[in-house]
């Protein structure tokens, strides 16, 4: 029998994200996506009844939030990402492994899809002094977690990329030019590579995760007044 006490319980399961009721499926689609980011370094995520809410339960099973916030046009822009420009390809983060996109709102002609490029044999393309050089160079002040950012972030042996096309990098010798220059010469290599881009648009509640040391990602400009909105959760270790 639905008792008052079983009813209003079952109630407050609906409204809350992170149901008890539904934690274990939230935590098997989380698995899923996480064996999925290691093997191949991307996943899209069609599963229409996971809500926003949801979304952010699945991200804290991944890791631990570093960001969660919205990329959509703002009248005043705090980034490039919620401007209507172009983005070209990027890392975000470096300290975050996964990025992951819930798509709330699409814009509603000439949906716009997120661009991904697989870099992921960047150590052995660049070889180990480049990437030593490369964690010495400085993104003063990019306004991300850490001010002060390099171009790669060693942790624990792991190199992680941090390619920021648009950001001033400090370059006070010629090894760090040559550095950052062969990096930048890797990118566009691989990128004009016929079928390297893949461009995943999202339709409302879908989901795009990626493995952010593998991958970069980028955008095309969005329409003026455009109403696309994706939730993004920056995801760390
Ligand atoms: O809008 C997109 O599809 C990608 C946004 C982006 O580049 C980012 O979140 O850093």
């Amino acid at each position: 029998m639905n008792t008052p006490a079983r009813q209003k319980r079952h109630n407050q399961e609906d409204a809350n994200p992170g149901s008890s009721m539904r934690l274990p499926v939230l935590e098997e689609l989380a698995n899923v996506i996480r064996e999925q980011l290691e093997e191949r370094g991307w996943f899209k995520m069609r599963e229409p009844t996971v809500s926003s809410g949801e979304f952010r339960v699945i991200g804290e099973k991944l890791g631990t939030i570093l960001s969660d916030g919205k990329i959509q046009i703002l009248g005043n822009p705090v980034s490039l990402a919620t401007s209507d420009q172009p983005l070209a390809l990027h890392n975000d983060e470096p300290h975050a492994r996964y990025l992951a996109w819930y798509c709330e709102q699409q814009q509603a002609k000439d949906a716009v899809g997120t661009d991904i490029l697989d870099i992921s044999d960047f150590r052995r393309s660049l070889g180990e002094d480049v990437v030593l050089t490369l964690s010495t160079i400085v993104i003063p002040g990019s306004g991300r977690q850490h001010k002060d950012e390099t171009a790669m972030v060693l942790v624990n042996g792991e190199a992680r990329p941090n390619f920021v096309p648009w950001a001033r990098h400090t370059l006070d010798n010629p090894e760090k030019e040559r550095a950052l220059e062969a990096f930048r010469n890797y990118v566009v290599a691989k990128a004009e590579r016929p079928d390297a881009i893949t461009s995943v648009i999202l339709g409302e509640g879908e989901m795009l995760f990626l493995h952010n040391n593998r991958y970069l990602h980028g955008r095309g400009p969005l329409k003026g007044g455009s109403t696309r909105c994706l939730r993004r959760l920056w995801i760390g270790d």
